[in-house]
């Protein structure tokens, strides 16, 4: 490994400097002695903001939060050794959802490279693809590692007189190409064309609505799109075209992934992250000026096929299943909140089952790369920015995640309602057809089935707790912090899934 790659800090004052240069105003920090100078420099600095966390896999998710939220760079800071390993799965997330994350890492003093001696792993380049090292090359739309060389530290030597009172300057280097000729092209066909929106950033919402509208295509917009309740999203059984364009993030539908053998149909992705997520040819683009864009209104030929009804009968025959829950959640979620949607099902039910009413609600989900990992304390990095936040997740995605609550006094909010949806283990396995006919045994070891529940964690952390298996029983929610687990009807489940599927 060539120790040049990286660019070398061996100061502590220089390398939280370079941070607020490149307009960082929030650090995220998990402690040690290696990174103890960082920590000083960093609590002294009079205009920025600060969080920590003992665990560097749930500060860095809450980290990741945080630039979703904000789309400024925000630091996670580690000491040396296995800490700095514990980034990797958000730094991978934040990679693929083109998130500004910067990892701060105290690394031991370059002599120690390649010696064995404690505390000392190779930090150089550790996150190899995922994050980028010079940060003049940095674009902001991934993650960018500074690895910092430091002898033992001195507290006392550190001279923060300029520092504290720096400010973060405003993010520079903000070049985006925009590439709305391609797009224009793509629409100059007589072929149809629906569109499919993904995970789309908040900032670009308004603007590929208005476009959407212009351009009178059918849409399939995926509930992290924040679209599905504001245009009259078709399903995903109803997309038929010969063209696909893809805005935002990869889509979770099983459409999607069959594009991959229906090379006849045209694609094009803006997105970005530049990544085509299909391995066959397509076109990808990374941005478009969606205001600017003339594309000629199309005559939509999409016709209605009572999908919407049907779901809506199933869901009255079988209140008590997991789908109606999410329906009543969806009822329930005051207004203008934020919605986290857990990996996996809560994602996929909320796209089937969910009001279509708009209530102006925002969505987050980690689908970069769909970790069942960190999602609660990416929610909670989220949730600092709202007045109401409601996340949904799967058990375990809960129980991954346990520590996250750490943060709920930091960020200092009432509004925060996590719901656990505990169906006893990852039933989302039970949806995959490749496992159809794997024997019950092996299925739930697959599944980590189990018979916990969350009423300890919530105690824990002195939540306001409440378990519901009626849906008749869960009528609003009050402002306090909590925890509201939800043990859907299994059996209910069961048979709205077999009805879904079986049209
Ligand atoms: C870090 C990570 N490990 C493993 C997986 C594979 N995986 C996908 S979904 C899932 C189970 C999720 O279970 P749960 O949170 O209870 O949600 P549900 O299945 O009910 O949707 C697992 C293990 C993953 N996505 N991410």
């Amino acid at each position: 490994m060539s120790v040049n790659k990286n660019i070398q800090y061996t100061n502590s004052l220089d390398a939280i400097s370079q941070c607020l240069a490149l307009g960082a105003s929030e650090f995220v920090i998990s402690t040690g002695a290696r990174n103890a100078e960082l920590i000083y420099s960093i609590l002294n600095i009079n205009n920025i903001d600060y969080y920590s966390h003992p665990d560097e896999r749930s500060a860095s998710f809450f980290a990741l939060g945080r630039a979703l939220s904000t789309r400024k760079p925000v630091v996670m800071l580690t000491t040396s050794g296995t800490a700095v390993a514990e980034l990797l799965p958000a730094c991978i997330e934040a990679y693929y959802q083109s998130a500004p994350l910067i990892l701060l890492t105290a690394d031991r003093p370059i002599r120690y490279q390649n010696s064995g001696a404690p505390q000392s792993i190779n930090q150089i380049d550790i996150f190899g693809q995922y994050a980028e090292t010079d940060f003049h090359k940095w674009k902001y739309n991934h993650p960018l590692h500074i690895n910092v060389h430091l002898e033992e530290p001195n507290l006392k030597s550190l001279n923060l007189d300029t520092l504290k009172d720096s400010k973060p300057s405003p993010q520079i280097n903000d070049e985006k190409t925009s590439n709305t000729k391609v797009l224009e092209d793509f629409f100059d066909t007589d072929e149809t064309i629906n569109i499919i929106v993904g995970t789309l950033n908040i900032e670009l919402r308004d603007q590929v609505l208005s476009f959407i509208e212009r351009s009178n295509c059918a849409t399939y917009a995926e509930s992290v799109s924040g679209l599905r309740e504001k245009i009259s999203s078709i399903h995903s059984s109803e997309i038929k075209a010969e063209r696909i364009l893809r805005i935002g993030g990869i889509p979770s539908c099983r459409y999607w992934r069959d594009l991959e053998d229906n090379e006849e149909i045209k694609v094009l992705s803006v997105t970005p992250n530049n990544l085509p997520g299909l391995s066959r040819s397509s076109n990808v683009i990374t941005s478009v000026n969606w205001n600017e864009v003339k594309v000629n209104k199309r005559t939509s030929i999409s016709t209605p096929s009572g999908e919407s009804e049907r779901i809506d009968n199933l869901l009255k025959k079988y209140p008590n299943s997991e789908p109606s829950f999410i329906r009543k959640i969806s009822e329930i979620i005051p207004n203008n909140s934020m919605v986290f949607l857990g990996n996996s099902l809560p994602i996929r039910e909320w796209q089937i089952a969910a009001t279509r009413s708009d209530k102006d609600n925002d969505f987050y989900a980690n689908r970069g790369v769909n970790g069942i990992d960190g999602n609660v304390s990416t929610f909670l990095g989220i949730s600092k920015d709202y007045k109401s936040s409601c996340g949904i997740f799967g058990d375990l995605t809960t129980l991954y995640d346990l520590n996250s609550l750490w943060f709920l006094e930091q960020i200092n909010k009432t509004n925060v309602h996590i719901f656990v949806i505990n169906n006893g283990g990852g039933k989302i396995f039970d949806h995959v057809q490749s496992l159809k006919d794997t024997p019950e045994v092996i299925m739930n070891t697959i599944k980590n089935s189990h018979t916990l529940d969350f009423s300890s964690w919530a105690n824990m952390w002195k939540l306001d707790y409440s378990l519901f298996h009626k849906i008749s029983d869960l009528n609003h929610l009050n402002s306090n912090r909590s925890v509201i687990e939800i043990i859907p009807n299994d059996n209910e489940t069961h048979k709205f899934w077999n009805e879904f599927k079986n049209k």
